[in-house]
């Protein structure tokens, strides 16, 4: 993909609207604009709209028919969401205004459809923006929840890129302390050097270690939704209450023990918070070979939830489910309780009855959520590249700890800071020298 060509596309969702945005991008963008404006090839174009100023104008094709009346802005290079020649095009948001508008695009010299995600590729190319902030767009546009939309916010307006910035700022002056003395005589290193540094090198990684394990944990539920399992004996009522749960009739619910044979999820939103809750096969002993597999299907799903309901009804609790649910985080729910009354259950439902489903949702969010991390204090680290190069950052750190060799303990320094900029897509190599220039004098 070649980054002289002018590239196009719409920027809104297809289909009919009152407006669409047709936006282009690169060095041909305002003779392309300048082409819609002129209409027929020679003829003279009025002048073009203010950089920055939205401006009406009539877009013409190559006959000097009209197109469409629409609105014009233009972002002059490098003041532009991808650090490019921009125009925007906001015209009427129906199918054929649009295709008549791409189609008249397509014929201009130059100018080529852009490809998915080439805007911010071009972005991130042209240092308009870090991975991690591309990465929180992509999240943005794609935030189907509040909690979504918050965090992806955050990641997009820098909140993980400066504190991993600040994180390889530290290290990087860390390792130019350590690479300074790589060519002096080991006699000038003050005895207390090794000590001193390897212990800030192993508090940096105390800190990142503890600042991230919290974050990554809930950011990657934010992103990729908590999983609640319903689960128990055949007839329990699991089916009944995921359709209560959904508010929609998801599920088949019949009174034949045994009528959910796979596993089902449904993600609904708690608070702001994706969920997903997922339906399970009835647990009990089964000659019949799709039950079975429906069974080994609800016991997995049960032992990879972040939360387990147990419905039980006024059979009981099954020793046998309660061995396979022993490694799992379980909350009981008695179900059913217009027909019994399950005193000894703190959280009871009756879906028949509609009664006891707040209590369920309250119980499971006070589970899932926990009350000391806010959104707004974590860091958006919701991606497991994220949490895997702060690992190997902290794993490079903590080697630290017992090197007695000037060049190794840099090298490890700089296992660090590549693992960090990686997070956000920086090359480290500049940095040190600028660094190292920078903090000591000429002559020396
Ligand atoms: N009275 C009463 N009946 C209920 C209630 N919830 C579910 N039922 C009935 O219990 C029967 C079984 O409900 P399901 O939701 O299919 O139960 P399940 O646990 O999904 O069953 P399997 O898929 O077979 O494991 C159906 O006839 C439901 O109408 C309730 O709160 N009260
Ligand atoms: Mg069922």
């Amino acid at each position: 993909m070649s980054r002289a060509d002018t590239i196009f596309a719409l920027s809104s969702a297809g289909g009919r609207a009152g407006l669409a945005v047709i936006r282009l991008s690169g060095p041909g963008a305002d003779a392309a604009l300048e082409q819609l404006l002129a209409g027929a090839p020679g003829a003279t174009s009025p002048a073009l709209p203010k950089p920055r100023v939205l401006q009406r104008v009539d877009l013409l094709d190559n006959s000097g028919l009209l197109l469409d009346e629409a609105m014009a802005v233009r972002f002059v290079a490098p003041h532009s969401f991808t650090g490019e020649a921009v125009v925007e095009l906001y015209t009427h948001g129906s199918p054929a205004v649009i295709r008549a508008v791409l189609a008249a695009l397509s014929a201009l010299a130059g100018m080529r459809p852009a490809e998915a995600g080439e805007f911010t590729q071009r972005a991130f190319l042209n240092g308009k923006m870090d991975l991690a902030a591309v990465e929180g767009l992509g999240d943005l546009i794609d935030a189907q929840t509040d909690a979504q939309r918050r965090l992806s916010l955050r990641q997009l307006g820098g909140a993980l890129s400066h504190q991993v910035q600040a994180w390889r700022a530290a290290i990087i002056a860390l390792r130019a302390e350590t690479e300074a003395w790589i060519d002096f005589p080991d006699e000038d290193l003050p005895d207390d050097f090794f000590p001193t540094v390897r212990g800030r090198a192993v508090a940096l990684a105390q800190v990142m270690a503890s600042a991230t394990a919290q974050s990554h944990r809930l950011a990657a539920h934010v992103r990729d939704g908590f999983t609640v399992a319903l689960v128990g004996l055949p007839n329990v009522g699991k089916s009944s209450l995921l359709n209560a749960l959904a508010a929609r009739d998801v599920a088949i619910v019949t009174d034949v023990a045994g009528t959910t044979r796979d596993a089902l999820s449904v993600p609904i939103e708690l608070n702001g918070f994706l969920v997903n809750v997922v339906d399970t096969a009835g647990l009990r002993a089964t000659t019949d070979e799709v039950e079975a597999i429906g069974v080994d299907r609800a016991v997995q799903a049960a032992q990879s939830a972040d939360l387990v309901l147990w419905l039980i009804d006024e059979r009981g609790e099954d020793p046998e489910i309660g061995r396979y649910l022993s490694a799992c985080e379980v909350i009981k729910v008695a179900t059913k309780q217009d027909l019994w009354a399950g005193s000894g259950y703190e959280v009871r439902v009756s879906v028949q009855a509609g009664s006891g489903l707040d209590h369920v949702l309250s119980t499971v969010q006070a589970h899932l959520l926990d009350e000391r991390s806010s959104l707004d204090d974590i860091l958006p680290m919701g991606r497991q590249r994220h949490a895997h190069h702060v690992q190997q950052a902290v794993d490079a750190l903590s080697r630290c700890g017992d090197i007695e060799e000037l060049a190794l303990l840099a090298e490890c320094m700089r296992d660090a800071t590549g693992a960090l900029g990686r997070i956000t897509g920086t090359v480290d190599v500049e940095d040190v020298l600028d660094h190292i220039f920078s903090r000591f004098c000429i002559g020396k």
